[in-house]
């Protein structure tokens, strides 16, 4: 139980830390890959991608829920939108960091 309690503290330490260094910086960093919007929970901070290769995470193309790394991301985007947007893993999930509608 102890040994529980340590490593949770453990976590709730270094993920704030993990969160200020995923700001894109690199090319990979900011690799954009695309998708259409099939739904969208603004109650839980997720969104339903089917995406194209995530270059950046090795991912092929699927129908998948994100979690999106702010809510006001979502503000921007609606059902049925062709979006290019940036996924992280953070804390194991996999993170939407930017998205907006493709041009
Ligand atoms: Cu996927």
């Amino acid at each position: 139980m102890k040994k529980l309690i340590v490593l949770m503290a453990a976590l709730s330490f270094t993920a704030p830390l993990y969160a200020q260094t995923a700001a894109p910086t690199s090319a990979a960093a900011s690799a954009l890959s695309d998708g259409v919007v099939r739904k969208i929970d603004t109650e839980n901070n997720k969104i339903t991608l089917k995406h194209g290769p995530i270059t950046n995470l090795d991912m092929p193309g699927m129908t998948m829920v994100f979690q999106v790394v702010s809510p006001t991301l979502l503000n921007g985007v609606k059902v049925g939108d062709a979006v290019k947007f940036h996924v992280e893993k953070i804390n194991g999930a996999m993170t939407i960091t930017a998205i907006k509608p493709a041009q």
